[in-house]
């Protein structure tokens, strides 16, 4: 009987042996080449294992974050979310936690758990998937947000680029963290959104593109379809009509808004700082208006842009009382203006955010109005800026911007004056002059986004540039193996 009793266990031993072969080496979770790094990281005895084969319950999880990451090809997952309006965290910010059992992702909101959600997605990258599954290593994640507002713009006036490169661009920028999207819909080469009430915007405002090649626009549609898409990323669509220089394309649709009663021919070079509105006649307030009103009704997000950058030929009154005017019927249309950084010398309305490209003496401008200041220095931000003179693509009338520049530097160490509290967040703007497919928007966002995607939301005492590079490193082939085009940078070699 202890024969047979023991002949058992060791079969027994043997068989659970068999069926748990020790895991693969795996980093401990605090080691993950994450980007932007979170605040803290603590690691726990074992890991999880996801099986292939096996069908998670993932009913008790957030659908939009289980959409999400089935959007990434990740199908099964033992997760769970939870809002709770209780913790005692900021606006966005999250825990993961990592066990043995499985995966929770708790938040005080719903971007909370979006963030969570883009963590574990990388967390999913960069841990051990080998042919017996995944493996996780356990462990907890406290993270939170430095900056609001972490955006993004692309040019679509200087080149059109359709909704599907602009959900590819979506898809490509949200494990980032970036929750703005800036959508940059009129230029003197081209008005880009549908105004019905103005037709003639978009269908001959719309008609060409830097270069003379044809250009396009979003019907309103399809640009309620980026903005649902946005928001399905974490995301919120921030749409700019720049007024009242960069007006060509609408001063080439509708004779009456120029000063002389002519219209326009379409413009293709890349000159700027030549067209104005008419900023004394009733029919451009009119047309403001209508455009802001339409654009309001499918926007769900809090801000309008009105541009109001490099109005050289607008006479200094008339840009004040033009600026002055367009702030006052965004807010009619109930929502808040935004504006690059000349509009402060307008005045600014409650609520208005100035952001800053150019001009520090605007933004601290801004900053004494009590209004807060949107950070992009183009010096720093720009994505438009090539990496060197070598770039194939790009400008460089404000800097070159390698990763290095790009990374070490401190929104709040930029403006004397300016602090944390007066700042919103921080962008990266895309100009499209020399852009012409989603390659080029690659090449010059990539890797460079993600030193700027860290200078946003990591606290600057947790930034740390040689560890940075040792993560971007990981990032970049990351970025690779998902087809995305990254501009091989020397910081690397
Ligand atoms: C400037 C200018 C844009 C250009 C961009 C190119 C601002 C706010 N206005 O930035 O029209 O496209 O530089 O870098």
């Amino acid at each position: 009987m202890r024969h047979i009793l023991l002949l058992c266990l060791t079969v027994l031993l043997f068989a659970c042996g068999n069926d748990t072969p020790p895991p693969p080496a795996m980093p401990p979770l605090s080691d993950l080449p994450l980007v932007p790094l979170p605040v803290e990281m603590s690691n726990t005895e074992g890991y999880l294992h996801l099986d292939h084969e096996k069908e998670y319950d993932h009913s008790g999880a957030d659908a939009g974050a289980v959409d999400y990451l089935k959007s990434k090809g990740i199908m099964s997952l033992p997760l769970a979310t939870a809002v709770e309006e209780s913790l005692t965290l900021p606006e966005g910010a999250y825990l993961l936690e990592i066990t043995p059992e499985g995966i929770t992702i708790s938040a005080r909101d719903a971007a909370g758990i979006f963030n969570g959600t883009t963590t574990l997605e990388q967390v999913l990258a960069f841990s051990p998937n080998t042919e017996r599954g995944r493996f996780l290593p356990a462990g907890t994640i406290t993270d939170m947000p430095r900056f609001a507002y972490r955006g993004y713009m692309l040019d679509v006036a200087r080149t059109f680029f359709g909704v599907d490169t602009v959900k590819a661009v979506i898809d490509r920028i949200a494990p980032y963290k970036i929750n703005h999207l800036h959508l940059h819909l009129s230029d003197d080469q081209g008005w880009r959104i549908e105004i019905k009430s103005w037709p003639n915007l978009a269908t001959i405002g719309g008609q060409f593109e830097v270069d003379g090649t044809p250009g396009g626009y979003f019907t309103q549609e399809q640009y309620k379809e980026i903005v649902a898409y946005a928001a399905s990323r974490g995301m919120t669509v921030v749409p700019e009509i720049d007024m009242p220089g960069h007006t060509n394309a609408a001063l080439s649709a509708y004779a009456e808004l120029n000063l002389d009663g002519q219209a326009r021919d379409p413009y293709t070079g890349t000159e700027v700082g030549f067209s104005t509105l008419d900023a004394n006649k009733e029919v451009t307030y009119q047309f403001v208006d209508d455009v802001i009103r339409e654009l309001a009704a499918i926007t769900p997000g809090p801000y309008i842009h009105l541009g109001g950058d490099e109005s050289a030929v607008t006479p200094h009154d008339d840009y004040v009382k033009f600026v002055r005017e367009v702030q006052q019927i965004i807010i009619n249309h109930g929502k808040l203006a935004m504006g690059w950084d000349e509009v402060a010398i307008a005045g600014l309305a409650e609520g208005t955010v100035a952001q800053l490209w150019n001009h520090t003496e605007y933004a601290l401008m801004a900053q004494k109005l009590g209004n807060k200041v949107l950070i992009s220095p183009a010096t720093r931000t720009y994505l438009d800026m090539q990496y060197d003179s070598l770039s194939r693509i790009g400008l460089h009338w404000a800097a070159y911007i390698e990763v290095d520049s790009a990374y070490l530097w401190d929104p709040v160490k930029l403006v004397d004056g300016i602090t944390n509290e007066d700042i919103l967040g921080i962008e990266a703007p895309l100009w499209g002059e020399t852009i012409r497919s989603i390659e080029d928007i690659d090449y010059l966002t990539f890797p460079r986004l993600l030193a700027l995607a860290e200078v946003g939301w990591t606290q600057q005492n947790k930034r740390n540039y040689s560890d940075f590079l040792r993560r971007l490193k990981a990032q970049q082939v990351w970025l690779k193996e998902q087809g995305i085009g990254t501009y091989d940078t020397r910081v690397l070699k």
